[in-house]
């Protein structure tokens, strides 16, 4: 419960604070050294690399990519960062340089300039080349994630080819948790993986809040919400698909963690605020050491759930007590 409280006694608490008293007494010396504006954006400029840079080195970054197609997803990540970078230090340097050569002439006001057209020109084609450039760039990225060639085992279309992964994964999104549904891996694939997705078979197994697979598994998920719109968001997968209300999306990842020769667990996080405890829809994925342990994991919970399936009818069949 702890960290449902902001705790005062640790030190980040104070930098906001500091920030803001910094940014107040910077103003007010505005009024008499207008150059005063000049030190809050360049300290403000400062803050936020240094910040950038601190988190970064405090493991507050992405974590380390355990999917096969995270690491094309995190050079596009780090062009459009530097790019980004780039351009911002640029404009910050001008403004921050500008504020400080540049005085208000005395009870004047300034004069107003109207639109340079080499200026405006430069300023709109150079971001729309760079736009579409980063468009192209990640094309074949996006094609591969959303299944469309490349990937021998994903066809085009979701309806065919699943009977080439491994795999194969319902996750409906409810309020506040994930269900989760295999289709028995023994068992030959389903021809229309979508009719499976929307109906359960009795030979699937039922789990709540925990995505179980192993290094290599082509895993195919079929992503459903019972309600609201939800957001199934894996960081170390590099996956964050919205779930539509009325839609089957699908999404897959083939699991390459850095360390397979002990159980990796990695959060799978509601990324869309789905309703007042959205915080709460919090599960795992679970990524077993090898494809044996996957298998001795499967073997035990399907025959707890049928142990407990004949139970419940047993319970069910019982004559009442009168
Ligand atoms: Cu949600």
């Amino acid at each position: 419960m702890s960290n449902l409280f902001i705790n005062t006694s640790e030190w980040p608490f104070y930098i906001p604070i500091a920030l803001s008293i910094f940014a107040v007494l910077m103003f007010a010396l505005s009024k008499a050294w207008p150059r005063a504006w000049s030190i809050l954006f360049g300290s403000t400029l400062l803050a936020v690399l240094a910040g950038t840079m601190v988190a970064a080195w405090a493991g507050l970054w992405l974590p380390a990519n355990g999917a096969s197609f995270g690491g094309e997803v995190d050079l596009l990540f780090n062009l459009i960062l530097v790019l980004t970078t780039f351009f911002f230090i640029l404009t910050e340097a001008i403004l921050v340089w500008s504020l400080w050569n540049h005085k208000p002439p005395e009870g004047k006001s300034p004069s107003a300039i109207h639109g340079d057209h080499r200026l405006e020109l430069a300023w709109t084609i150079v971001p729309a080349l760079l736009l579409a450039g980063i468009a192209v760039v990640q094309m074949p990225t996006w094609a591969r994630m959303k299944g469309a060639g490349n990937e021998s085992w994903l066809s085009t279309r979701y309806e065919v080819g699943s009977d080439k992964a491994d795999l194969l994964v319902c996750v409906h999104g409810r309020q506040w948790e994930w269900r989760v549904r295999y289709h028995d891996p023994t068992l030959p694939m389903p021809t229309r993986p979508l009719d499976w997705a929307a109906k359960a078979e009795p030979t699937d197994l039922h789990a709540v809040n925990e995505i179980h697979a192993y290094p290599g598994a082509k895993v195919r998920l079929l992503l459903r919400t019972h309600d609201v719109i939800h957001s199934f968001f894996v960081p170390q997968l590099r996956i964050k698909q919205d779930m539509l209300p009325g839609r089957t999306t699908p999404a897959w990842f083939i699991p390459t963690p850095a360390d397979s020769s002990r159980e990796n667990r990695w959060e799978i996080a509601c990324a869309e605020l789905c309703g007042g405890n959205h915080y709460r829809m919090r599960g795992q994925v679970v990524i077993h050491p090898d494809k044996s342990a996957f298998d001795a994991w499967y073997a035990s919970s399907a025959g707890e759930q049928s142990r407990r399936k004949r139970s419940e009818k047993a319970v069910a069949s019982a004559p009442k007590a009168s």
